[in-house]
């Protein structure tokens, strides 16, 4: 039977994905239980320690002194910063990932989420409705390392008994925090240009279709996998999921609905590379036969709710912030 989640520690905390988990897992389990860490301190943390996943030892003083029993490993390089420094995403992405791991089974951590990513994909991967079980040749250090992560993570599941649960995520869209070197940022950066000056500069091609989620469907993503009874698992750390796919120019077509005078224009740099070698779409039907999972936001509804409540950040003097 799949032990409690009573004390979480989420790494990487400070992140895109972080700063929104942490408040609805302490919505959850109760601000006393979730215990954000990253390398700096973020205004409003809450509950925190600074953490360098690449330091065991500051992993291992933190995990005794606050009783962890559940992790949610975030800290990452991603894709476009990787590629810049390879060696650093090879130092947080690989040796963080083992050493996360291996505390895990050293303090005998009763379940660990670690994030996998389309990233894993690579340009010999089928592109459309990409299969759960497929070809994983990813010619990126980021994707790479989540290649790692997955198998690492289903090592520890078979070879140690260790719970370790994880999801392949696409580029993730949100108004709170801004993502930080991946590929799929232009997804994000579109929508604060698009308030702030009614204009951007893509950097990659009008064509370029990519899977996509919207900010609320990740978090319930994570939270569910973590929570679904472990027994009807037949995946681990590696589930494919979708949400919506779209390309830049219908990301922009959607903002001009709302925002008529709005302009793009595309000047791709050296991430079009990395785009092109990611799945268009995703075949997901393992994640919902084995833990439910079911997406809510299309493409209409994100892009809505994203600019009402960045044009509620304007208004606020908050959205540069
Ligand atoms: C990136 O673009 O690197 C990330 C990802 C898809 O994992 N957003």
């Amino acid at each position: 039977m799949a032990k409690e989640i009573k004390k979480i520690m989420v790494t990487g905390a400070a992140g895109q994905i972080g700063s929104e988990l942490i408040l609805i897992l302490r919505e959850k389990y109760g601000d006393e239980n979730v215990l954000a860490t990253d390398v700096i301190r973020k205004d409003g943390a809450g509950l925190f320690e600074s953490v360098d996943v690449t330091k065991k030892g500051s992993i291992e003083e933190v995990i005794k002194k606050h009783n962890i029993d559940t992790i949610y490993h975030l800290a990452a390089i991603l894709s476009a910063k990787g590629e810049e420094n390879p060696a650093l995403a090879w130092d947080v992405n690989i040796n963080g990932t083992y050493n996360i791991l291996e505390i895990a089974r050293e303090y005998k951590i009763n379940r660990i989420f670690i994030p996998s990513s389309i990233a894993a994909f690579g340009p010999e991967t089928p592109r459309d409705n990409t299969p759960q079980e497929t070809i994983l040749r990813p010619k990126t250090m980021y994707g790479l390392t989540k290649v790692a992560g997955e198998l690492l993570g289903d090592y520890y599941v078979k070879k140690f008994d260790i719970d370790v649960r994880g999801c392949r995520f696409p580029g993730i869209i949100s108004h709170k925090t801004l993502p930080g070197g991946g590929t799929t940022d232009y997804a994000v950066e579109i929508f604060f240009a698009a308030i702030k000056n009614k204009k951007y500069t893509c950097f990659v091609r009008e064509d370029t279709v990519l899977p996509m989620m919207y900010m609320p469907d990740c978090l319930k993503a994570a939270v569910d996998l973590m929570e679904a009874d472990f027994s009807q698992l037949k995946h681990h750390a590696d589930f494919n999921l979708s949400a919506m796919s779209f390309s830049a120019k219908e990301l922009a077509e959607e903002i001009k609905k709302h925002i008529p005078e709005f302009v793009c224009e595309y000047k791709p740099d050296f991430r079009q590379k990395i785009a092109d070698s990611w799945p268009k779409s995703i075949d997901d039907s393992f994640a919902r036969k084995e833990w439910g999972w079911k997406p809510q936001y299309d493409l209409a509804g994100m892009t809505k709710d994203m600019l009402q409540a960045l044009s509620k950040r304007q208004k606020e003097g908050t959205l540069n912030c």
